[in-house]
């Protein structure tokens, strides 16, 4: 019953070669476009096209589904913006927010049941097309990071509705960053986030459905040629080299300002790190550890803002961008005064308020050595790295999650629905990632760790602000050839899907009026490229259509 076909193409960073000639597997056609061409069959229309024009309905509908529609906004209307949400002290009070390794069993417990309740209810996935919706507005700009602060203060503030006794902890991947292998790290256990490659099939979160009705996937620590990082602890000392908020953010041009002190930069290398739907915009906000991750963020942008305070003299709730160099997208609307999307009865200036850690929420500081706050899960290591005499706190691998009494998440039924294929079309614009450290999961320890130690030595020399370690530079620039060459490829290839597009979606909505639909139309679909607009984290994937079939 089932027709065949072929994935049509999946580009990666300059894997791009490679991922053309090997990657075609067969994928079984979704049954809502067999039924779309069995109905066109009736009709006089060219085939060829009308195929072409169902996979493209089959597509859009997919994305479409994955913005926000009326009853998401009249949700974060009636939650946020009727309640002036930020204005006033929270209802659930001032709450800590932790690593989420030094949480005891009862308090991640505790966590787990309140992220369950959300997703049973709806709201992780209003959140997750909140994000997903129109993305230039808060990424690749000066909005990144009050935007994500507003965004994940409102999240924080559904979980206590749940549970008043839960804080949303961050994790601090700048302790992962000195293992061998982060990707052997706890936190990809059942203990804490579940496994970290391919579908989320274990913990907590296991078969969450995300974006585009797919149970959320992981592809930690791919092996790309240009393999994405995690943020370390010299990463995050750069930062504090710096007095302003424009020195540490995004403006009007991304490649100017890639260097290694741009915290939504480095920030995106970590999405890329653990992949799957969180290396996508449009599906990254599904995935709890979104919301740790961004968590993380948030603390290293807060001890910014206490250097900026305490050794520069400057006013935190002033300094902005200069006018004008607010984003790449000119569209992007990421100005002080302009209203933050989602949340409109905010400027984006209300997320530089001083009030959010004094009111709301408060950062407990990072677990350090010799106890590393009393964590089964940490332990302190004196030697991996050279630069902290006084020892790291480094993560344990997975096999110390042991007690996983309370772990158990039944929510194997909907896994077992067939499903038909899943969709996922991310058109980003061509961004440079920062250099990764080149340490996959395919590695071994010992390659691991030799790798880990060559960076850390880099790390001692006394470097220049914006220098990377040497080692890279000759494959860096490699690739930038390799890019460059075919970024006119990759653009003229852009040309022509738009046009097809253009074209398909005429063909479309001709074929639909004719086909006499039965489907309910549910909101225009030229609003959805809009939204989709640089759907991805701007590090890696220049051009990525994907189709494949997953379990
Ligand atoms: C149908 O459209 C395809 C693609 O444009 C074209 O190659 C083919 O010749 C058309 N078939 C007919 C019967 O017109
Ligand atoms: C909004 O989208 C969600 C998820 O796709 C869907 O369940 C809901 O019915 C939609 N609501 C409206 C009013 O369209
Ligand atoms: C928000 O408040 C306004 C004014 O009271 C009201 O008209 C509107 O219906 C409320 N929105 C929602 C979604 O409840
Ligand atoms: C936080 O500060 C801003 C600006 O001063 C103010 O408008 C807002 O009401 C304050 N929020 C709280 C919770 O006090
Ligand atoms: C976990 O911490 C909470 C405080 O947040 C405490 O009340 C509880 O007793 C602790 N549980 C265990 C098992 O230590
Ligand atoms: C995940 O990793 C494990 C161990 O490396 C491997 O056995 C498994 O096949 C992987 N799963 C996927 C979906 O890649
Ligand atoms: C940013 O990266 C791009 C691509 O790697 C490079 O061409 C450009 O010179 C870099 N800009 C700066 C300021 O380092
Ligand atoms: C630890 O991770 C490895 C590799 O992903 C996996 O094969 C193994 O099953 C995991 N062990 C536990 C106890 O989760
Ligand atoms: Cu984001």
């Amino acid at each position: 019953m089932f027709s065949e076909g072929v994935v049509l193409l999946s580009v990666c960073c300059s894997g791009l070669l490679a991922a053309n000639s090997k990657e075609s597997d067969v994928w079984i056609l979704p049954s809502e476009v067999i039924e779309c061409e069995e109905r066109a069959k009736d009709e006089p229309v060219n085939q060829t096209l009308a195929a072409e024009a169902c996979m493209r309905t089959y597509f859009v509908d997919r994305l479409s589904a994955n913005v926000m529609n009326k009853s998401d906004q009249d949700f974060f209307e009636r939650e946020f913006a009727n309640k002036t949400f930020g204005k006033k002290r929270p209802p659930s009070g001032y709450r800590v927010r932790r690593d989420i390794r030094v949480l005891n069993l009862t308090e991640r417990h505790k966590l787990f049941l309140a992220f369950d309740a959300l997703y049973q209810n709806g709201v992780l996935a209003r959140f997750g097309r909140l994000h997903a919706t129109k993305v230039y507005r808060k990424h690749h700009g000066a909005a990144f990071l009050p935007w994500h602060r507003v965004f994940i203060a409102a999240f924080e503030e559904k979980l206590r509705e749940v549970d008043p006794d839960v804080s949303l902890p961050y994790w601090d991947y700048s302790m992962d960053y000195y293992m061998p292998l982060p990707s052997d790290s706890i936190v990809w256990s059942k203990c804490f986030f579940g496994n970290g490659n391919g579908t989320v099939n274990v913990g907590p979160f296991s078969f969450m459905y995300g974006g585009y009705n797919m149970p959320i996937s992981r592809d930690i620590a791919p092996a790309a040629t240009c393999p994405p990082k995690l943020i370390s602890k010299e990463d995050i000392d750069e930062l504090m080299k710096f007095c302003n908020f424009a020195d540490i953010t995004t403006g009007k041009n991304l490649y100017q300002d890639n260097s290694s002190h741009n915290l939504e930069k480095l920030h995106d290398g970590v999405h890329d790190w653990v992949g799957g739907d969180m290396g996508v915009l449009g599906t990254a906000a599904y995935d709890p550890v979104f919301y740790m991750h961004h968590a993380f963020i948030d603390y290293i942008w807060e001890q910014f803002r206490r250097r900026q305070t305490n050794e520069c003299q400057v006013d935190v709730e002033k300094d902005y961008r200069k006018l004008g160099d607010y984003s790449v997208a000119d569209n992007g609307q990421q100005g002080p005064n302009d209203p933050m999307q989602g949340f409109e009865y905010l400027k984006n200036s209300a997320g530089l308020w001083k009030n959010w850690t004094t009111d709301f929420y408060g950062y407990e500081k990072a677990p350090e050595c010799p106890n590393c706050g009393y964590s089964d899960f940490l332990y302190c290591d004196m030697s991996i790295n050279p630069n902290r005499p006084n020892g790291v706190c480094v993560p344990k691998t997975n096999d110390s999650c042991v007690n996983t009494l309370l772990m158990a998440f039944n929510r194997d039924e909907p896994h077992e629905k067939p499903q038909g294929g899943g969709a996922k079309l991310s058109l980003g614009p061509r961004h440079f990632g920062l250099p990764g450290d080149g340490r996959t999961r395919f590695m071994s320890r010992e390659e691991g760790l030799a790798l880990l130690k060559q960076q850390l030595a880099l790390g001692m020399e006394d470097k220049p602000t914006t220098s990377r370690p040497e080692t890279r530079a000759s494959l860096d620039t490699t690739n930038t050839i390799i890019i460059s060459t075919l970024s006119s490829v990759l653009g003229l290839l852009l040309i022509v899907v738009v046009t097809l597009v253009v074209y398909i979606r005429k063909l479309t909505k001709k074929l639909q009026s004719s086909l006499n639909e039965r489907r309910t139309g549910d909101g225009d679909t030229a609003e959805t490229s809009d939204d989709q607009e640089s759907g991805n984290f701007g590090s890696t994937h220049d051009f990525n259509i994907e189709l494949r079939q997953r379990v």
